[in-house]
């Protein structure tokens, strides 16, 4: 009976330009490359024509940033370097809202959880890394740590403006200055950031945003003036980026994929872990590196749970990422989209059973209803390859021991969640999970303060918290 009000947030609450350029050295300038076109995945329609950089935009880029180092960053006393970036923190929190709604335009993803997740702990990072700036010294890495000189950063486009500020409070903190590129599909927070940081006063050069491809993004990673490299996207790249590096100066971390399992034992409290469920695999529509892909549910509870399961998705609201009701927005491309149908078609063609609840997708824009497959076998692709879309598969276990060797097998090891009343059982399977973050009774639960990375194939390095620094400095 109950009647559905829109409630749409207000776009007129950013100002898009026809077209962006790169920012070098403090201004916006033409790139040399050729142009392309943002999309809003949620209708399809172009949003700005952004330039791209060629190898001599990144180069001039590589040049800022190296004088910035030099002249002002490097030697600048730490807590003159905290002032700027409590200040671009605060100024993140009086433009979130303006933020908020970039970010859900560019990227699809629903505008409360840009609101309520994504700005704020952005804001956060900044806050956080701020006031490391002049403490370093007592950070256990010596009495006086060095910046690495110049950070080339490559990110990906799922979370454009929380990856920003995984790689940039830490380097800015420890001294380092930045060029930067974002994914070609989610460049405009970026650029948006760009303009915060002239607002700050941030010295020209110290941060330098290079928009472009792949082609942009290798011309960074392979420049001679770049002196550590972090990355965030696919392993295939990854590997790339990690033959490219090898052999050079260049310090490298790199956050890849993932495929983490979500076990729900016998004793697990069942609605919370229905929600924690739910959250894990179709918050940001599963475009999530440390998502619950893998449902681990103990064979005695299994029918229970998913009757729950099934009953919570078909209340999911699929549609308008600025209507501030929406659970699952727009998937992020084309490309992607294909990616997860082709995946999803396999799980059925191997066997597993798909369910989805009945939904209306809208006609335009890319589009994927919360989708689940029970019966899946270890063996499946639905099992085994990163999806990175509203794609569940379950798989069911009798013995704690064989939840563990199931959630392990995998060449993943991002992270995992386990759901129990049991305190040693919580304690007992994370000393056995291959996984660098494990989260019990709850998932996808992030915090400035603590380090997130992968073990094995999900890559090496830790960002966030006292950690994060260590990847930035000579100690
Ligand atoms: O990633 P890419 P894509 C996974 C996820 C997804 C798949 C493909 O499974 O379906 O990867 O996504 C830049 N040298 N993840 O194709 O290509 C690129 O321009 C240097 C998991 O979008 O890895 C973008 O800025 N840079 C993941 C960034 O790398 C290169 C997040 C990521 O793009 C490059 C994203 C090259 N040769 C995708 N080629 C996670 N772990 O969160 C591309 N890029």
């Amino acid at each position: 009976d109950f009647e559905y009000a829109p409630a749409p947030e207000s776009r007129s609450v950013v100002d898009i330009r026809p077209s962006y350029g790169l920012f070098v050295d403090g201004e916006f300038t033409d790139g040399h490359g050729e142009p392309f076109k943002s999309l809003d995945p949620s209708s399809e329609e172009p949003l700005a024509e952004i330039a791209c950089a060629d190898a001599s935009d990144v180069d001039r880029a590589v040049a800022a940033a190296r004088r910035a180092f030099d002249k002002v960053w490097g030697p600048m006393p730490g807590r003159e370097r905290a002032k700027y970036l409590y200040r671009i923190a605060r100024i993140i929190q009086e433009r979130s809202r303006e933020l908020a709604v970039l970010e859900s335009i560019d990227n699809g993803k629903p505008i409360r959880e840009s609101r309520d997740v994504d700005v704020p702990l952005v804001a956060a990072h900044f806050f956080y890394y701020a006031g490391w700036a002049d403490k370093l010294g007592h950070a256990g890495f010596g009495p006086d740590p060095r910046p690495l000189g110049v950070a080339g950063q490559v990110i990906p486009w799922n979370f454009p403006l929380l990856m920003l500020a995984w790689k940039i409070a830490p380097a800015l903190a420890t001294g380092n200055t930045v060029v930067l590129k974002p994914a070609e599909t989610t460049p405009l927070t970026a650029l948006l950031f760009a303009e915060i940081c002239r607002q700050a006063e941030l010295p020209n050069g110290v941060v330098n945003i290079v928009t472009g491809a792949g082609d942009t993004g290798r011309l960074l990673v392979g420049h001679d003036g770049v002196d550590k490299v972090a990355f965030t996207g696919s392993t295939e790249v990854g590997r790339e980026i990690a033959r490219t590096v090898a052999g050079t100066r260049k310090r490298l971390t790199l956050e890849l994929g993932g495929k983490a399992a979500n076990i729900v034992f016998d004793d697990a409290p069942l609605d919370q872990a229905v929600e924690g469920i739910v959250n894990a695999i179709f918050f940001n529509q599963g475009h999530v590196c440390c998502a619950g892909s893998r449902l681990l549910v103990q064979e005695s509870v299994a029918g229970e749970l998913l009757d729950r399961l099934k009953a919570r998705m078909a209340t999911l609201r699929v549609g308008d990422p600025l209507d501030k009701n929406t659970d699952v927005g727009a998937i992020n491309s084309a490309e992607q989209l294909a990616k997860i149908r082709e995946l999803a078609d396999s799980g059925e063609s191997e066997g597993a059973e798909r369910w989805s609840p009945p939904c209306e997708l809208p006609q335009r824009g890319f589009w994927f209803a919360p989708t689940v497959f029970t019966g899946v076998a270890q063996s499946h692709r639905i099992a085994r390859e990163e999806i990175f879309g509203p794609v569940l598969s379950v798989l069911t276990f009798r013995t704690p021991d064989e939840a563990i060797e199931k959630a392990n097998n995998t060449p993943y090891g991002l992270s995992a969640g386990v759901w129990t009343e049991k305190g040693s059982r919580i304690l007992w399977a994370a000393e056995k999970l291959r996984a660098g973050v494990v989260w019990a009774n709850t998932f996808n639960k992030f915090d400035p303060a603590s380090p997130f990375g992968g073990y094995k194939e999900s890559g090496f390095g830790r960002e966030g918290g006292r950690h994060g620094l260590e990847a930035y400095l000579d100690v």
